[in-house]
């Protein structure tokens, strides 16, 4: 029998109210050990209903007023039997309570373990269980969307349908391997292929969805580059529509990296200004370009901002072949009567251009949307379908091995292609879980917080 785990399911930190779950065998003992019911005509704790009372340590010494409810197995989040403990949301308090909780035989939980034990016990599968996790982290509404379609299981849906289309194909091959002698024919070259490509098709397009998962979990790097007095500072402030970096018409303003968040098409983008560059005039500067130039190294995107009053030179030149997608900005448009001639010259004229003023705010609005196409922000269709970082591994195995099936599909036996087959095949089952280790489940529910 599993030990009965507890843990502060709350947020650290005081709040109104603060939960102390249990799960296990003890749940429902511990929870009429640590209760004096409020209502004389209390029968005993009726499933899944909240009951005010005193809640009491392991002495029977009251601790604080709240609310127990018992979530008796199998309709609890764990499939356990499930205590909650609503007390007054103060730390010391809860810590307290769940002290009383350890004093009458529950063991504190570790990370994700509630987590897991629903998985174990069939109540989620793997998927669902990270989109719990990453629903809890979400920092961008495009995360929160995406993490409760995967929590709804779409993902899983199509990782099962696709599992059951490789172990289809493998059931013809093997027809034909294990009876011989009834004459089953072969499965043809031209009859394989078709249906091999079907599936690696869909999980290409998984796999093109998780760079938007990715995107919107972690957010990408756009990092303002350019000459010093080109005006990054203020273009980053009127992107943020907030006078967050100094600016000033004293050229090496800005020495240190400054980051702020702002959200594009609901995509958190890390915007980053950075020191002008410029023959460093002290070591402070000198500092400060070493790390401007480490930014334009994380950098998913460049701002190359331009004074358009000035020609450019050769130091805003080399920011363009990086290797990096670039968007030109010439800035200060508002002292110029239309675009500077250099912009329609080569190399110039090979990356996209926007003119902005960060001072009127003219033109912002097509530079955010020039940022959405570098980024390659699809148009928020939310599927359900993005991925995160481990599935996107596993989908990316299956579509190696079933690469290979395909070189070899004319020249290899049966048994043979049918090693890929089982190997895609194991690769999407470890995506929802339906085969996987130990060692997979440890590395999946550490990241998990306390009490999840
Ligand atoms: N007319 C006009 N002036 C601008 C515009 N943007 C910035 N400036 C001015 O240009 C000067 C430099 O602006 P900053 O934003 O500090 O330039 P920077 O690129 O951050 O400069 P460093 O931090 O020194 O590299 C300031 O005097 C700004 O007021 C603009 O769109 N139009
Ligand atoms: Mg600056």
């Amino acid at each position: 029998m599993r030990p009965t785990i507890a843990a502060i399911a709350t947020a650290p930190g005081p709040g109104a109210v603060g939960i102390v779950r249990l799960s296990g065998p003890l749940a429902g003992p511990i929870g009429r050990r640590l209760f004096r019911p409020n209502n004389p005509r209390f029968a005993g704790f009726q499933p899944s209903r909240l009951h005010y009372g005193t809640i009491l340590d392991a002495t029977g010494q009251p601790l604080d007023q709240g609310l127990m409810a018992l979530f008796p197995a199998p309709h609890s989040f764990t499939g356990e039997d499930v205590l909650e403990i609503h007390a007054h949301g103060g730390p010391l308090l809860l810590r307290r309570i769940l002290a009383a909780c350890l004093d009458c035989g529950a063991q504190a939980a570790a990370p994700g373990e509630f987590s897991r034990r629903a998985f174990l016990h069939g109540k989620l599968d793997l998927a669902q269980t990270e989109a719990i996790h990453e629903a809890i982290t979400a920092a961008s509404p495009l995360a929160l969307t995406q993490a409760g379609a995967r929590l709804h299981g779409r993902l899983s849906a199509c990782i099962q349908a696709l599992h059951q289309d490789l172990l289809d194909l493998r059931a013809r091959f093997l027809v034909a391997l294990d009876f011989p002698e009834e004459d089953v024919p072969d499965l043809a070259p031209e009859e394989v292929r078709p249906r091999v490509q079907g599936i690696l098709s869909h999980l290409d397009q998984l796999l093109a969805a998780a760079r938007l998962g990715t995107l919107a979990r972690e957010g990408a790097v756009v990092v303002l580059a350019g000459r010093v007095n080109a005006g990054k500072s203020s273009l980053m402030n009127a992107l943020l529509g907030r006078e967050r970096a100094i600016v000033s018409p004293l050229p090496g303003t800005t020495r240190d990296t400054l980051e702020e968040t702002l959200h594009l098409d609901g995509i958190p983008v890390r915007l980053v200004d950075t020191a002008g560059l410029r023959p460093a005039q002290d070591p402070v500067e000198a500092e400060g370009i070493r790390r401007a130039q480490e930014a334009l190294d994380l950098a998913h995107l460049v701002l190359l901002v331009l004074d358009a009053t000035i020609l450019p030179t050769a130091e805003d030149e080399a920011l363009l072949a990086q290797g990096t997608p670039v968007i030109v900005a010439p800035n200060k448009m508002d002292l110029l009567p239309g675009l500077p001639p250099w912009t329609s010259l080569p190399p110039w004229s090979d990356y996209p251009c926007t003119p902005v003023s960060a001072r009127t705010g003219a033109g912002l609005d097509s530079l955010c949307q020039a940022m959405a196409a570098a980024l390659q922000i699809p148009a928020q269709e939310d599927s359900g379908l993005t991925p995160n970082e481990r599935q996107a591994r596993h989908l990316e195995a299956a579509r190696q091995e079933l690469h290979l099936l395909l070189q070899g599909i004319a020249s290899l036996p049966p048994d043979l292609l049918a090693v890929h087959l089982d190997a895609a095949a194991a690769e999407l089952a470890a995506i929802t879980g339906a085969s996987t280790t130990e060692d997979v489940l440890d590395a999946v529910f550490s990241r998990f917080c306390l009490g999840k």
